[in-house]
């Protein structure tokens, strides 16, 4: 009797768990439901699922708050394929939702950790050494590993989200180069004075010249760069983006959003050239020695461990998601929304008080004009540039739409529900690929006619259609006589239907206040020296953008100052040996 309950008790268990290979992973699969976490751009995301017989018998999400239309095909997509395939092992992230991917990936593999026999084989990290250690995998951080693991550094990377790429993910607009050769193939006709220039006005002439001087200098060798097989972009439409003199936005061929297109490129190059890059791997400090930087130490999930570095860069992106410090350098900014990821908090500054580095134009702050209500979505500047218009809920037109940020920002939050609709045709659509991801995530309102898009949105129908006959009538003279916008920005005339409308609002986009660097990415001290082995890169950095970024200038930025930070990085190890 004993023994055969022994033994049905040990069938059930032999039946009941079964291994499961998971990646690098091993589980032996217990039955049960099981529940697990993982962070999304909105939140947490949970998941459920249920073992029976040893298998993934189900999947169901029970808790998140990421955006719908991209988000929710990821879902759909990801879970299914968990079902079918009982892992993630071989789960893509899906293309433009890859924060969301992430976390749901991350929330499947902590509940199948969950039911396992065994603890699964986690990577676990202890003290170590390289050339360069560098904070944070966002745009600066990514192109500053791949261009320094291509020169033969050891470089370790550090990033305390499940996921590369930080805010660069959602770039959808392009980088701004001057005097390129695809400018020249499409007869632009550009020059890098006329760049400075707009990049000094745009920014109230608070920019460090000397910073702005390096930018446009070194842009059109960055295209260059990022075409190369090195990294591989496609960059070879160059559009119309407001403060700009010029069309100088290059972005992949029909104008798709170039975040989605070059963190993957950038990912893969840095990796192919040997940096180790270390996600959910958070920087706690930036540790000394005889007052100069040695390294940095980091918590994860199994412990604290430190890692020596010869040089130190900093990329750890802006504090655009720390509601506090935005209010507290810019009173004016409470209750905005923000279009930045959940990692944008501005954890390296109190990291580098020690050594005394200066921060410059805190209160610089810029909010992007079209966000979409409501929700943190990046409406892209580049649909204005390539002819939509704005309109107020009283159907006429407010403003220059392609002025910069600052100034359409302050139109748009003067009318009186402080939003406004973005108006564009199907041909105007067309012309751009990034619209297309709009649509699939459910943001345009649609019409055959105007009226029908007014009655929708409640605009103003009869205003709405004159504001387009005028607008129309503008295109066609190559002038607009109400606001003076640039005839390059008008090239098509909002008449072929089907007519959209996305309702926005300003949400807090970037910040242009950060560490001082000089043109060689060196963190400069209150004293306006460098400080020895310490450099940093992109939006943590201050001083380039003065009071207004450019659109297109942050992908710039980022990927200049993150290649010279890196080669300026490997010199210092050399010179230091
Ligand atoms: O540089 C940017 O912030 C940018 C290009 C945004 C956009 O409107 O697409």
């Amino acid at each position: 009797m004993k023994y055969t309950k022994f033994f049905s008790a040990f069938s059930v268990l032999l039946i009941s768990f079964a291994v499961c290979s998971c990646g690098s992973k091993t589980y032996s699969l217990k039955d049960g439901t099981f529940s697990g976490e993982g962070e999304g751009r909105n939140g947490t995301v949970e998941v459920s699922v249920t073992i029976t017989g040893g298998k993934v018998t189900n999947a169901e999400i029970l808790n998140e708050k990421e955006t719908d239309g991209i988000a929710d095909n990821a879902k759909i997509q990801i879970i299914n394929q968990f079902i079918e395939e009982g892992n993630t092992k071989n789960i893509d992230v899906v293309s433009g939702a890859t924060i969301t991917s992430n976390a749901l990936l991350d929330a499947l593999d902590a509940a199948l950790a969950k039911s396992k026999n065994e603890n699964p084989i986690e990577t676990s990290y202890s003290d170590t050494e390289c050339d360069i250690a560098i904070i944070g995998a966002g745009g600066a951080g990514l192109t500053a590993a791949t261009e320094a693991a291509s020169k033969g550094a050891k470089v370790i990377v550090l990033e305390k989200m499940n996921f590369v790429g930080g805010n660069s993910n959602f770039s959808t607009g392009g980088i701004n180069a001057a005097y390129t050769k695809e400018q020249e193939r499409l007869g632009i006709k550009d020059s890098k004075e006329v760049f400075f220039n707009d990049t000094m006005k745009g920014g109230k002439f608070l920019n460090d010249p000397d910073l702005v001087h390096k930018l446009v200098d070194e842009s059109a060798g960055i295209i260059e760069w990022l075409q190369s097989p090195l990294i591989g972009a496609d960059l070879s439409d160059v559009g119309m983006f407001g403060g700009a003199t010029n069309k100088r936005i290059h972005r992949p061929k029909g104008g798709s959003a170039i975040g989605a297109h070059l963190v993957p490129l950038l990912h893969k190059a840095a990796l192919a050239q040997g940096a180790d890059i270390r996600l959910k791997n958070k920087v706690i400090d930036i540790i000394e020695e005889n007052g100069n930087p040695c390294g940095v130490r980091v918590s994860y999930a199994g412990g604290e461990y430190t890692v020596r570095a010869k040089a130190i860069i900093i990329a750890t992106g802006g504090f655009g998601a720390n509601p506090n410090l935005v209010v507290f350098y810019q009173a004016a900014l409470e209750g905005f929304g923000t279009t930045n990821q959940r990692g944008a908090t501005g954890d390296a500054f109190p990291m580098v008080e020690k050594f005394n580095a200066e921060l410059v134009q805190m209160e610089q702050i810029q909010t992007h004009p079209t966000v979409v209500k409501g929700t943190g979505i990046m409406i892209t500047e580049a649909i204005r540039g390539n002819g939509a218009i704005l309109v107020n809920k009283a159907g006429r037109r407010f403003v220059n739409e392609i002025e910069t940020r600052d100034i359409v920002s302050a139109a748009i939050l003067k009318c009186p529900e402080k939003s406004a609709f973005i108006i564009f045709d199907q041909k105007i659509r067309e012309s751009l690929k990034a619209v297309e991801d709009y649509a699939k995530q459910g943001l345009l309102t649609e019409g055959n006619t105007l009226r029908e898009v007014a009655e929708k949105t409640q605009i103003d129908a009869v205003a709405l259609e004159y504001t387009i006959q005028e607008y129309n009538r503008f295109v066609e003279q190559k002038k607009d006589g109400d606001f003076g916008r640039n005839p390059s920005s008008m090239e098509r005339p909002i008449s072929q239907g089907p007519f959209y409308a996305i309702e926005v609002e300003p949400a807090v986009h970037h910040t242009m206040g950060g560490l001082k660097i000089n043109t060689k990415a060196e963190v400069i001290n209150k004293s306006g020296q460098s400080i020895p082995g310490l450099f940093a890169a992109g939006e943590v950095t201050g001083g380039i953008h003065g009071a207004n970024r450019l659109g297109g200038n942050a992908v710039a930025d980022y990927c200049i100052f993150g290649k010279i930070a890196a080669d300026s990085a490997i010199e210092y190890v050399k010179s230091a040996q």
